[in-house]
């Protein structure tokens, strides 16, 4: 027997024992779950696709979503070939969604494989809420022929490099087919790396025919990004007694939600959490306050941070969104720990920014349990407990006259959802009452696409989770314009049997739009929508269907709609009333008192006239 190690034990070896000395320095990064999984070598003579593919799975790749193409069809006939699961979806802009709902759902990079020209420009509204959500999806780009194959007029020839450059946070172009297996782990690694986002991988589809040898080791992700002196300031803040802590969490801190209900636990602090940081800690946890802490929030974290003298904040951006245009207070004292050092003091001005992983400034803080530990102030729970119950009674109250009050829809889903369900809210009026009101009870199971609020994302990124997850209840919650906008994606559930179970608030109309235009226009434009058939439209679909009319339906209809194990499309016929909604008064109110004197005269005097000469209002 050869006793002498190999090139490639060597090398693996070499890997690991570098990971574990950069891991092991002290105030460096900690030895943490790597969220990039590579496994194994691309070696051998292989093909440009069978090089993708291979690399793919050596990064953990578990599904790619897409649409096939003459540039892409030897990589899909790979995918095949070597089993990687791929799903076919209607249109690109799903592709990146899927890979999106993929990513959220499982905290692992979402890929997805496009053709150039329309299959690029197609994506381009999914990446950018990758983008500005900061997801890790990794897109696989075909292009025209390069080097002998490079014709003059090819078709899609758009400049794809060009076209994703503002949506990613970089675009790898591939020249050489030997570059193809260090391009793609270079674009996982990044995706994850710092702040995720997407990343894409520009390939002519020439390089995919070509054959090479290969050996490849996999790569190490980079070190964990923490800044020890600056975490030592923010220990020494936190250690003041007399200062009341309150956490504010978002979705840069998911991958550590355990540490960060160990560390609110430690620090007896009230948690609240931006929109995608909900389920970051249970929203039944006793410290637990919900969405906001602003006027746009639930009252509870509203009121409690009130009384927070030194705010936490953890993988959070303070994005327009989440704060109801700006609406969070800054308390007297403020850390702010973020992995993107530009997006430390980029809205609110911290007395600390921490640059670092979520995860290692969590498990080093954690380790200062002597000196920051405080104890359990039970009658702070109680006062914490009482205000959640009060919201809540708020919240039965119904408003809805010709239809259904969605937040009784959200309160009845929150009944019958079980805890790891996970649901999808979709860009409406009602994404509002649901941050507020539905309890997410564990991490990643409550998504939003929250900062670029791309219309229709919630549907195939329901159906990429669907697809990451077959056995868990999976739910959109859409108003019919949202669903108009990927609607034909429903289709994508039925051929490939994925249950997602699709709620549509039906009202006829851009009710969000109505919200925002009529209190400062006195009327309404371009906001009616059709009145579709929507029982014929699910069996031309094939979908099942469920239709809820009436209040006293809805608990048993949701229950029914959940129950079944195929896709589903629940048309909800839906009446807002006059049911106020605390993220747009909010917003309304920001956004008026920074308006100019000039422009509050104009705004006022439109308004004035059009209130004495309109008889009607709402006249679209
Ligand atoms: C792609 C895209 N186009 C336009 C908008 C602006 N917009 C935001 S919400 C909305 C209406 C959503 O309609 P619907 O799904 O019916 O929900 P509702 O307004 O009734 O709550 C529009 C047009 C957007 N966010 N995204």
């Amino acid at each position: 027997m050869d006793l002498r190690p190999s090139r490639r034990g060597l090398l693996q070896t070499a890997a690991l024992a570098s990971a574990w000395l950069a891991a092991s320095r002290p105030g460096q990064a900690l030895p943490h779950l790597r969220r990039v999984k590579a496994d194994g070598f691309v070696s051998g003579h292989l093909t440009g696709a069978q090089a993708v593919v291979a690399t793919l799975k050596q990064m953990g790749c578990c599904a790619v979503f897409g649409i096939p193409g003459a540039q892409e069809n030897e990589l899909w006939d790979t995918f095949k070939g070597e089993g990687l699961p791929y799903l076919l979806v209607t249109h690109e802009f799903s592709a990146a969604c899927m890979a999106d709902g993929c990513a959220r759902s499982t905290g692992r990079p979402g890929v997805l494989a496009v053709v150039p020209g329309p299959g690029v420009t197609n994506s381009l509204s999914g990446l950018g809420e990758a983008l500005l959500d900061s997801v890790p999806v990794v897109a696989i780009v075909g292009d025209v022929g390069n080097c002998e194959k490079a014709h003059p007029f090819q078709v899609h020839s758009l400049d794809q490099v060009a076209l994703l450059k503002p949506v990613t946070k970089c675009v790898f172009k591939v020249d050489r087919i030997g570059q193809i297996p260090c391009t793609i782990q270079k674009a996982f690694i990044l995706s994850v790396s710092g702040e995720p986002g997407p990343v894409a991988v520009v390939i002519p589809y020439n390089l995919l025919i070509e054959a090479a040898e290969f050996d490849v080791p996999p790569q190490m992700e980079p070190e964990l990004l923490y800044d020890q002196p600056a975490a030592e300031k923010a220990f020494a803040l936190l250690r003041h007694r007399k200062l009341r802590v309150g956490i504010y969490a978002g979705q840069g801190a998911m991958p550590a939600s355990d540490l960060l209900v160990q560390a609110a636990e430690m620090l007896d602090a009230p948690v609240a959490t931006s929109i995608s940081g909900k389920g970051v800690i249970p929203e039944n946890h006793p410290l637990a306050v919900g969405w906001g802490y602003g006027p746009q929030g639930t009252r509870a974290a509203e009121h409690v941070f009130g009384e927070v003298d030194l705010l936490l904040a953890i993988g959070v951006r303070f994005s327009e969104v989440a704060t109801g245009y700006y609406s969070n207070r800054r308390p007297r004292y403020m850390i702010q720990v973020d992995a993107n050092p530009n997006n430390l003091g980029a809205v609110l001005k911290p007395d600390v920014c921490v640059a670092s992983d979520s995860g290692v400034f969590l498990s080093q803080l954690l380790t200062q349990g002597q000196v920051l530990k405080r104890g359990e102030n039970s009658g702070f729970r109680a006062h914490i407990h009482k205000l959640k119950c009060s919201d809540q009674e708020l919240t039965h109250k119904n408003y809805g006259v010709c239809g259904i009050d969605p937040l009784q829809l959200i309160l009845a889903l929150r009944r019958h959802m079980p805890c790891d369900g996970l649901l999808f809210t979709d860009v409406m009026l009602a994404e509002h009452l649901a941050a507020e009101s539905f309890q997410a009870l564990q991490p990643r199971t409550y998504f939003n696409p929250t900062d670029n609020q791309a219309m229709g994302w919630s549907i195939p990124a329901a159906i990429g989770a669907q697809f990451a997850f077959p056995g868990r209840t999976v739910v959109t919650l859409t108003g019919d314009g949202c669903f108009l906008m990927s609607a034909l994606e429903t289709t994508t559930a039925v051929r490939a049997n994925l249950p997602v179970k699709f709620f549509v608030l039906d009202n006829q109309s851009y009710q969000y739009m109505q919200a925002l235009q009529l209190p400062a226009y006195k009327r309404t434009t371009a906001t009616m929508l059709a009145n579709l058939n929507y029982p014929s439209l699910a069996a031309a679909f094939g979908l099942n269907y469920v239709e809820i009319q009436c209040r006293s339906d809805v608990d048993a209809q949701v229950k029914e709609a959940l129950g079944c194990c195929v896709p589903t499309l629940i048309r909800v016929i839906t009446d807002y009333g006059e049911r106020p909604i605390r993220w747009i008064e909010a917003v309304r109110k920001k956004y008026t008192k920074e308006l100019t004197v000039a422009q509050k005269t104009r705004f006022l005097a439109r308004v004035s006239s059009r209130t004495m000469h309109f008889r009607q209002t709402c006249n679209d």
